[in-house]
């Protein structure tokens, strides 16, 4: 158990979250002397203004700032009006990439590795009333022990340099909201629950981690505030007549309260929304309240102009309109967990999401995409320079991934890699334990999946077995016979019949499929880069899926056009959005809609 809440902040008349986002205090520090010259207590020496939340690197007109890596700190005043006795404070960050160390009034309160989940750090005792110095020592460094996976290289002037073994730009900083939260002294921890459907009622058993020894009300309330089911307890069941489920895209949510009492005393309250509904495999089915759904989407990035990687609501908004606009019902975090709002949304937006760890990088190549788009598999596991610290990392990221998200109704399932090596034993060894874990530990028993690229074929690859439905990424007609379509649907129907052959008995779902794709560009008779060539590439896509009825799902590469790094593959970044990277449709966009629309 955690000796703090990791739960999604609120305001009542009990708890308090207050936001500390705006305009911080920054500095590189790439002689890394912070920690030495007591920055964190003294404040910084030579600070400039940084926007939170965001990325750092695209507010910069130079390329060193833009590219920077190593060490960097932010920091901001907290005021604290009173410090109330019998109350704990903490400082909640939603992420800061990659790692980083949290001081409070120079004191150190949290170190956190991983850069897409939440840090919290407990500053019940490190506040004083009035002026506090908030300060973060944050690193951008990548390596092979952790998630995401990549090297540092030098660059002549002896800086360095990261270099993923991904296809995205290395965006850093302080990317989601930053809130004060303070809680009563005993409070509530964390809530699960699962369902159970018949005819015309729902069992919702829930278990509550509270502290202390106070007595635990739970209440269910609909749209229109009605208590519709309540229950005492740590652990019991809410019992809902003719519940409202929640459906793919026609979300209906209740309100959970929670309340720690003593006697009449509410001594705490958490709200939080939920949302009655099944999720099931069922041989070649995904099935949500026992029907069957055909994933429609795409594979995301949280990338915009300027802000990067920061969460915007605008941004997310506009996303899920174009979504919706598209008739898509279904997005994959790739590759990583985003910001708790998405999936806030998403549930009251009836959106399904494959939610994805930072498992990405787990195949030594600066241009993974491009060996593994083609099929050329490189080695990892094997010589993987320190292998149990890379497990106990990932380990930690599928562990804070389904705490923080296996509340969302709108969350189908986990996923644990993104293209990793695939084909050693050392790769199954390395995995297994994790799709363990993801198992034993969500509480809804969710299916759990990685994303397989071209070289984990079924003949070599260890891991598929290890899978509830399975994910694969392709690129025929792009990576595999560019600029043949003919060619590449004979190569794509070749190894799908394969596939069919093994008669897995469980649903495939395309997580990736695409073609960079010029907004500008037009061309007839098409070729690669056009944007016609981008709709006659998914039109032979569509043609491919319908021949299998294992296939329940396509997630089109990319929502939109995303930064990566630079290099002679893309064209500053890669374009294989439907949309462009500013939102607006290109002709493929069309194409989608009007299947989708009948799908
Ligand atoms: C796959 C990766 C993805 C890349 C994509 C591409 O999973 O991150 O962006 O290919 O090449 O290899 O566009």
């Amino acid at each position: 158990m955690l000796n703090f809440s990791e739960l999604y902040p609120v305001s009542n008349e009990i708890r308090q979250a207050q936001l500390l986002d705006g305009l911080w205090r920054f500095q590189f520090d790439p002689q890394e002397a912070g920690e030495k010259e007591q920055w964190a207590a003294r404040g910084l020496p030579a600070p400039i203004s940084m926007p939170v939340p965001a990325s750092f690197a695209d507010v910069f007109t130079e390329a060193w700032q833009r590219d920077y890596c190593g060490d960097f700190w932010y920091e901001t005043d907290v005021y604290a009006q009173e410090i109330r006795p019998g109350q704990r404070y903490f400082i909640r960050f939603g992420s800061v990439t990659h790692r980083c160390r949290v001081y409070m009034n120079g004191v150190p309160a949290a170190e956190h590795e991983g850069g897409f989940l939440p840090v919290v750090a407990e500053v019940t005792a490190l506040l004083r009333p009035g002026r506090n110095l908030l300060s973060v020592k944050a690193n951008n460094e990548l390596n092979e022990t952790s998630i995401p996976c990549g090297t540092v290289l030098r660059r002549a002037d002896g800086s360095k340099q990261a270099a993923g073994y991904f296809d995205f730009f290395n965006y850093s900083g302080i990317h989601r909201s930053v809130c004060l939260v303070r809680t009563p002294e005993e409070a509530i921890q964390d809530y699960d629950l699962t369902y159970r459907l018949e005819e015309n009622r729902a069992f919702i058993n829930y278990s509550v981690d509270a502290e202390g020894d106070y007595g635990v009300c739970v209440e269910l309330r609909d749209r229109d505030g009605a208590l519709v089911a309540s229950a005492q307890g740590k652990t019991g069941e809410l019992i809902v007549e003719n519940p409202r489920l929640w459906q793919v895209r026609n979300a209906y949510l209740y309100t959970l309260t929670v309340l720690l009492k003593k006697g009449a005393q509410t001594v705490d309250r958490y709200d939080g929304k939920i949302g009655i509904r099944t999720v099931a495999i069922e041989n070649e089915k995904i099935l949500v309240n026992g029907q069957p759904v055909y994933l429609k989407g795409f594979g995301k990035h949280e990338d915009a102009d300027i802000i990067g990687r920061g969460f915007s609501y605008a941004v997310a908004k506009r996303d899920f309109e174009c979504m919706k606009w598209l008739n898509a019902n279904c997005f994959r975090t790739s590759h990583y967990p985003y910001a708790e709002e998405w999936y806030r949304m998403a549930d009251e937006e009836g959106f399904l999401i494959i939610d994805e760890v930072p498992g990405v990088g787990m195949m030594r190549s600066i241009a993974n995409f491009l060996a593994s788009g083609a099929g050329k598999s490189n080695g990892f596991f094997g010589d993987c320079p320190d292998v149990n610290l890379l497990l106990k990392n990932h380990k930690a990221a599928v562990e804070e991934m389904i705490r923080r998200d296996k509340n969302h109704p709108s969350v189908l399932g986990w996923s644990i890699f993104n293209e990793a090596e695939t084909i050693t034993q050392a790769s199954h060894d390395y995995f297994a334990p994790l799709f363990d874990l993801a198992r034993e530990i969500d509480p809804q028993h969710r299916p759990v999946t990685g994303v397989l690229e071209k070289t984990s074929s079924l003949d070599r690859c260890q891991c598929y077995p290890l899978m509830d439905f399975i994910c694969l990424n392709r690129y025929y007609g792009w990576y595999i016979s560019g600029g043949d379509l003919k060619g590449a649907e004979a190569q794509f129907i070749e190894e799908m019949d394969q596939w069919a052959e093994k008669n897995l008995r469980v649903p495939f779902v395309f997580t990736e499929f695409g073609t960079d794709t010029l907004d500008t560009l037009h061309k007839l008779p098409s070729v690669m880069w056009s944007q016609e060539y981008q709709s006659e590439y998914m039109d032979m896509n569509f043609s491919v899926f319908d021949r299998y009825a294992f296939v329940q799902g396509e997630l089109a590469w990319n929502f939109a056009d995303f930064q990566t790094g630079q290099g002679v593959f893309r064209v500053n970044g890669n374009k294989k959005g439907l949309f462009t990277r500013a939102r607006q449709p290109k002709d493929a966009a069309y194409t989608m809609k009007k299947r989708w629309e009948v799908k």
